[in-house]
């Protein structure tokens, strides 16, 4: 008899065929037009190879506790203990920590995807928990988007234009006429939503702007971050050189006198300031397409026509959330709003600038209005945190000052890390400097159901059961539908459901009843589920199935916004609407900014050369670009179907074009090494039409494996790319700022996974060793 179970991860909704508690097969969600195939991959999660079975603890901490040495992290051996005891080991080093360091000295920001259920969300499990007995330090900003939203709030009042909710892709599809894509707008990325999706509409989009013959500009170095039947102009600029790009455009049109000037007026402030830039008024450089030209590697022909187009037709610019990710990120999210502000098209329908298009699957679609479902993490008694990319800054400088949205803040001393659905040695820069820093906290806990290179690099390991093993429920602002998430298997080994964890934790802490206000899985998941059935009624007249239809069939919709139009009142009538801003308009001139007088972020938008780029290349360097894996989550399901595809000879690929590897000697298939004066890595060489001269691509969530004796063997970007904030405004993490040097490797072609899986032998206790 097989069992037809509905669930939900971040890349889609499916059903899991299980017969005899075993899965023998996932089937896509019938609502969805483009499943994503990673849902096949969720297999892994029930084999046992790379699971925590067992709660864990390093052999040197369990001796010696907070005096350990903590060298040892990575490599030493584990032992198991039971559950009783891990808990209370965890319990006790909160409290220990709290009350001789203060509650600053634990680092909880925890920051990463874990799994998309609403209710057994770790992290905010994790907050939630710490919150009862005194806080912790945490993060603001994520990953994703930190220099792109902390600009946005300060010049259009707040970040929704990156959130969704600049126009819809409905209303792009209907009315725009010329659309400029800046970096993506690709399946790839669109398979993923951050707390689930329903389903996956983007190609459905991009066949009718391709269908009503809408003239698209796609500038990228990467051809194919839009799928070749949309028919773009691919325009392969020089990596981080948009905002030189989107000023040359702005200038053109302003030279001309074709800038709305009547739009300038009404609704941004600061405008003369950002004009006199581009003039080159006052002795400088005039921003006009063969200055943009020179710095962008674009033809200044092209550059002139496009500008003329953008300005005489209804234009609408997109730009990827990867841009923000660069050193003076920023800047091409303003100064794209600084074109279209100069075009007057802000707030009409097909008209203006928004963000992130594709870069989640939710994004641009039609977004939920309703409530969704989601844990209160509860109110956070003390005010610390870093941005989010801070990481090793603050393990390494206690003390230290930095500065953040204009505020001068300093970093906690951390004794303790915890952290639960996250993976720092997956996703941060410079992972050889995240090593060192990582040696300074005293106890290091993480709670993950895979032995990660970051749980590999703990002193306490908590097992966590995967989603598949426990009922949760999937649902975000981006999503049109509350999605079931049951439960499919049985946990594996000792594994526990995270709030199963924090309930026991938070007992030991003597909040138990704070923490679970009495609830139990079902009954959670039921009071978050009619909360947003309540508030859909309430606010919206909205219907949705009662808890059990909707448990029964899987999936309730939600009320959504369709074909909306960002700024439209605003536009229309900007002292009524007025924005967030110092000025209540679009800020295009920042006294803020003027009296910060930071000199990476200045008071409008500015082309400012990146630490790392082709401009500022020695000869035979070239520019890194590590973008999101196609058939993985990040660092999850590295070994599923969907991602092995990807890999060539049990490696990740690294994409270049004929010139380039020809150049250096370089062979389609072959394995090469990469390398900066951060670190190296290996990768198989594919040589790529796609890729634009100078730019190397290396995706991202091969799991980190370092050897003793040579290259990181998997092909982990991240012991490449530059640890720095996108600015002492925003300090978001600036990994698509990056040189690196590429060359035929023919030492040891050692396997990654292998390896990885045998140097993770090497720290666990055999099995019959264990209680
Ligand atoms: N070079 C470079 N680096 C990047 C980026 C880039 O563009 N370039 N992109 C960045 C971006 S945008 C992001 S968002 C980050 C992503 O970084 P992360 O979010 O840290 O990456 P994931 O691999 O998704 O890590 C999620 C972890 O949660 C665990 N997990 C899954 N389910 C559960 C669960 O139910 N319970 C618990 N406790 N754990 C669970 C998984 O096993 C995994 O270890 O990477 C960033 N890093
Ligand atoms: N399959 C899959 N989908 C995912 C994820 C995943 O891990 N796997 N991760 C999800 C997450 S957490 C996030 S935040 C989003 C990220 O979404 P994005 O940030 O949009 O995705 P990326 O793949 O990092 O980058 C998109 C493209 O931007 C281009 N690009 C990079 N730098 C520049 C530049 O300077 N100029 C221009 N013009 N283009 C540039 C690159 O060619 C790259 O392919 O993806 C999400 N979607
Ligand atoms: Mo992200």
């Amino acid at each position: 008899m097989i069992h037809r179970i509905p669930h939900c991860s971040h890349w889609g909704a499916y059903t899991i065929l299980v017969e005899d508690g075993g899965i023998v097969g996932v089937e896509p969600f019938a609502d969805d037009p483009a499943p994503s195939p990673v849902i096949h991959s969720i297999v892994e999660w029930a084999k046992p190879d790379r699971r925590v079975l067992r709660p864990m603890v390093r052999e040197g901490w369990l001796a010696k506790r907070e005096h350990s040495d903590r060298n040892g992290r990575g490599s030493e051996r584990f032992l198991s203990v039971p559950w009783d005891e891990a808990l209370d080991l965890v319990a006790g080093e909160i409290s220990r920590v709290a009350s001789t360091h203060g509650n600053e000295a634990i680092f909880a920001g925890s920051y990463g995807w874990t799994s998309c259920g609403r209710f057994h969300h770790a992290s905010s499990l994790l907050k939630r928990m710490l919150n009862l007995v005194g806080g912790y330090t945490g993060h603001v900003d994520t990953y994703s988007i930190a220099a792109g939203p902390v600009i946005l709030r300060h010049v259009l009042g707040d970040d929704r234009a990156c959130g969704g909710q600049s126009n819809t892709l409905d209303d792009i599809a209907e009315n725009t006429e010329t659309l400029v894509v800046f970096g993506a707008m690709s399946p790839r990325t669109a398979q993923s939503e951050a707390g689930g999706i329903a389903g996956h509409y983007l190609e459905g989009y991009l066949r009718r702007i391709a269908e009503r013959g809408v003239r698209v500009v796609h500038v990228s170095p990467l051809r194919d971050d839009l799928p070749d039947w949309v028919g773009a102009e691919w325009w392969p600029i020089r990596p981080n050189t948009d905002t030189a790009l989107m000023l040359g455009l702005a200038g053109e049109i302003v030279a001309a006198g074709r800038h709305d000037t009547d739009f300038l007026a009404r609704c941004t402030s600061g405008s003369e300031e950002f004009l006199a830039y581009l003039r080159g008024d006052a002795g400088g450089q005039r921003k006009d397409a063969a200055w943009a030209s020179a710095i962008t590697g674009l033809p200044a022909d092209a550059i002139r026509a496009l500008a003329a187009q953008i300005a005489g037709t209804r234009s609408m610019l997109t730009v990827s959330w990867a841009l923000q990710r660069a050193h003076h990120g920023e800047q091409p999210f303003w100064a794209a709003l600084g074109l279209a502000a100069v075009t007057g098209q802000v707030g009409l329908p097909g008209g203006g600038v928004g963000y992130g298009y594709g870069s989640l699957g939710g994004v641009g679609a039609p977004f939920a209005v309703g409530r969704s479902p989601g844990m209160s993490q509860g109110v956070k008694p003390i005010d610390s945190f870093i941005p989010v990319a801070r990481i090793s800054d603050m393990l390494l400088n206690p003390g230290a000052p930095f500065t953040y949205q204009g505020e001068a803040r300093t970093y906690p001393d951390t004794r303790l890390v915890y952290w639960a659905g996250g993976n720092p040695f997956h996703h941060h820069q410079d992972l050889n400097r995240l090593a060192e820093a990582w040696t300074r906290p005293e106890t290091i806990i993480v709670q993950d159901p895979m032995w990660t290179a970051t749980a590999r690099r703990a002193d306490i390991v908590l097992p966590a059961s995967t989603s598949i093993e426990r009922n949760d429920l999937a649902g975000n602002k981006r999503c049109d539908m509350i999605l079931a998430m049951r439960q499919a298997i049985a946990p594996l080994g000792q594994s526990r459901a995270d709030f199963d964890i924090f309930d026991a934790l938070s007992q030991r802490l003597g909040v138990g009843p704070a923490f679970s206000e009495g609830r139990d899985e079902m009954a959670w998941i039921r009071h978050l589920y009619n909360e947003s059935r309540s508030h859909a009624l309430g606010a919206h007249g909205f219907l949705m199935p009662d808890f059990e239809t909707f448990w029964e069939r899987g999936h309730a919709p939600v009320p959504v916004q369709r074909n909306h139009v960002y700024l439209a009142r605003f536009r229309d009538d900007p002292a009524r609407h007025a924005l967030d801003t110092e000025t209540g308009l679009i800020v295009l001139g920042s006294r803020t900014l003027a009296r910060l007088a930071h000199d990476d972020c200045p008071s409008h938008p500015a082309w400012m050369a990146p630490a790392e780029w082709l401009g500022g290349a020695a000869p035979g360097e070239l520019h890194l670009i590590s973008h999101q894996p196609q058939g993985r989550l990040h660092s999850q399901l590295e070994t599923g179907a969907a991602s092995m595809a990807d890999k060539r000879h049990g490696r990740e690929q690294l994409r270049l074009n004929a010139a380039d590897a020809q150049a250096r000697g370089i062979a389609d298939g072959t394995t090469v090494r990469l390398w900066n004066m951060r670190g190296a890595c290996l990768a198989t060489a594919c040589i790529s039409a796609d890729t634009a001269p100078g730019v190397a691509v290396l995706p991202t969530g091969a799991w980190f494996t370092p050897v003793a004796d040579g290259p990181e063997v998997s092909g982990n970007p991240n012991v490449l790319t530059l640890d720095i904030g996108s600015s002492a405004f925003g300090q978001g993490c600036a990994a698509h700022t990056c040189l690196i040097r590429v060359a035929p490797y023919a030492g040891d072609n050692r396997d990654p996974i292998q390896t990885y899986e045998a140097q993770l032998a090497d720290m666990l206790p055999a099995l019959e060793e264990t209680p």
